[in-house]
């Protein structure tokens, strides 16, 4: 069952003395700032601007794209209900068993993912449902193949029909960038993304793979961020760009690293002066961040809160960040 998201929105509409801005809270109200619309670096307005930080840290969870959910699949008899489950990278699966003795395994009915060694992380679970183990869960990775198939492994279960599959899709919000295997190439060769961004790796023909490398001239794998199958099995790959993303990532396709089968994914770095922690976003985090560098001076390079570059970080750079508050 998909649990309902519940999201307020960010609304700045303009008023003629004030800027009102309304940031999204847990409960349905909308909580409103008001900040004088002219700029002025006096401590009142300081002083104000921190007695709402706290309502705004509300905005910080809220505002980013990705809200993990947790879903539920129930065993039934010689079924899993629901059978097919839509989800994203960082949600969990939580299966329950009602009666008998029964599993969820990784796997193309009716035999488990096998690595071969090549994608250790195969199969990406192994879950009992008994008496003893009545209920298991599994956290969808960052990276995951974009259908996942399992059954149950128990007696002739899976024989019998006892199949399920989770479709993993890029996070709601989640910006996707897309790259298309053909022959020995993806296309785009390179990508420039940030965290929180989307990759989807089609495959198009052939059996292939996406590993990230910690040695492309030496096609070695880095073991951190992907490793899996692109190939008539699993023909989408999912990744969602952690914060750990480094400024440059090679991958490679294992089967035909040697042969010139690699790409690369770069990170972007230019964001907006009043994007402070440069997430894509213009908010709290931001706001907390200029108000955190209050008073300094030397210039941005320097002191990041200085966003309009005046040599001191004062009212007028607030008013510039909120004027392009876009949490
Ligand atoms: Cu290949």
């Amino acid at each position: 069952m998909r649990m309902k998201k519940n999201m307020g929105y960010c609304l700045i509409p303009k008023s003629r003395r004030h800027r009102i801005v309304q940031i999204p809270v847990l409960s349905k109200e909308m909580v409103s700032v008001t900040v004088p619309r002219r700029q002025h670096d006096s401590l009142e307005l300081v002083s104000n601007m921190i007695k709402t930080l706290s309502s705004i840290a509300f905005c910080l969870v809220l505002s980013a794209p990705a809200m993990a959910e947790e879903f539920t699949v129930t065993q039934v008899g010689l079924s899993y209900d629901p059978p097919s489950i839509t989800v994203s990278p960082g949600d969990t699966i939580t299966w329950v068993r009602t009666g008998g003795t029964h599993d969820a395994v990784h796997g193309n009915p009716c035999f488990e993912a096998d690595s071969q060694g090549l994608f250790p992380d195969f199969p990406l679970f192994d879950i009992p449902l008994t008496g003893a183990n009545p209920t298991g869960s599994w956290t969808v990775p960052d990276a995951a193949p974009g259908r996942i198939p399992y059954f149950c492994s128990v007696g002739s279960h899976c024989q019998q029909g006892m199949v399920g599959e989770i479709i993993v899709v890029p996070r709601e919000g989640s910006r996707v960038v897309v790259v298309e295997q053909q022959g020995l190439d993806f296309i785009p060769l390179e990508i420039e993304v940030s965290p929180g961004d989307t990759v989807v790796w089609n495959q198009n023909n052939g059996g292939h793979s996406v590993h990230t490398a910690s040695d492309l001239s030496t096609c070695t794998q880095d073991d951190v961020f992907i490793s899996l199958p692109l190939d008539f099995d699993y023909t989408q790959v999912v990744w969602e760009v952690p914060e750990n993303m480094p400024e440059t990532l090679d991958y490679f396709c294992i089967y035909h690293c040697e042969l010139g089968h690699v790409g690369t994914i770069n990170r972007a770095d230019t964001c907006e002066p009043i994007d402070l922690n440069c997430d894509g976003f213009v908010n709290g985090a931001d706001l907390a961040g200029l108000l955190g560098d209050w008073g300094c001076s030397g210039g941005s390079e320097s002191c990041p809160g200085d966003v309009n570059n005046d040599g001191t970080v004062n009212g007028a750079d607030v008013a510039l960040l909120l004027a392009g508050w876009a949490p």
